[in-house]
């Protein structure tokens, strides 16, 4: 059986979870990570030298970097629906799903990052409220981004039908709805944007069983 090692806290690691559980894989979990095993362990540090979970072990197959990982699972498992065959005449549609995992892991990622650690994770020496406010500002450019995305495909980020890039923006999005902005926003004087179609986006994804089940988890 497939083994995946990392806790749920992880934005990275319920990648893996609500993926496995959208294409109906089997899995057993091992917590690793800040608050568990730690990833310095030279065991861990020999199946990931970055020493980040998530890292999945299928056999004597072992993968790291969780949107790799659900590029992976998704061809293991022939689900073509989530990402189009690597073939001439799916080169389109599989390009626009891989630009929003690839955009997720760079742009999306980078923008949050500050914020998140500061407001969420109450971080030490995450507290330059200038460095928040600019970190907000960037993150919600990036909703922004979003916002006009989900006004052109009417439905998900790649297309109008779910596909594997919805895992990763959509967690994205959940953390973004999930960070208390208000509580800083006010005394830095950042507003919440209004993005309807983002919060459409949201109400559909909360929607997905195993988006309750694995991906959102109470956590942002
Ligand atoms: N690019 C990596 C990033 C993985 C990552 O940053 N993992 C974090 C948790 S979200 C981690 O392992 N932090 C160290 C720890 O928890 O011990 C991926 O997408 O898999």
């Amino acid at each position: 059986m497939l083994k995946i090692l990392g806790k749920v806290s992880s934005i990275n690691v319920r990648k893996v979870l609500w993926a496995c559980a959208e294409m109906g894989v089997p899995y057993a979990r091992e917590d690793w990570g800040a608050g568990f095993r730690s990833t310095d362990d030279l065991a861990f540090a020999a199946l990931n030298p970055n020493r980040l979970v998530p890292v999945v072990i299928d056999g004597d197959f072992v993968l790291w970097e969780s949107n790799t990982i659900l590029r992976w699972l998704a061809a293991r498992e022939e689900r073509f629906d989530l990402l189009p065959r690597a073939d001439a005449q799916h080169a389109r549609a599989r390009a626009r799903v891989e630009q929003w995992i690839d955009w997720q892991a760079t742009e999306f990622n980078a923008a949050w990052r500050y914020a998140f650690l500061a407001l969420v994770r109450r971080a030490p020496g995450f507290d330059d409220a200038g460095q928040i406010a600019a970190s907000l500002q960037s993150w919600a450019g990036m909703l922004a981004i979003v916002e006009a995305q989900l006004q052109k495909t009417g439905g998900h980020i790649a297309a109008q039908a779910f596909t594997l890039a919805d895992i990763p923006v959509g967690l994205g999005v959940h953390r973004w709805m999930l960070t208390p902005i208000e509580q800083f926003g006010e005394a830095a004087g950042f507003t919440r944007p209004a993005f309807p179609h983002v919060q459409a986006y949201y109400d559909r994804l909360r929607a997905r069983p195993a988006f309750q089940s694995h991906g959102s988890l109470g956590v942002a």
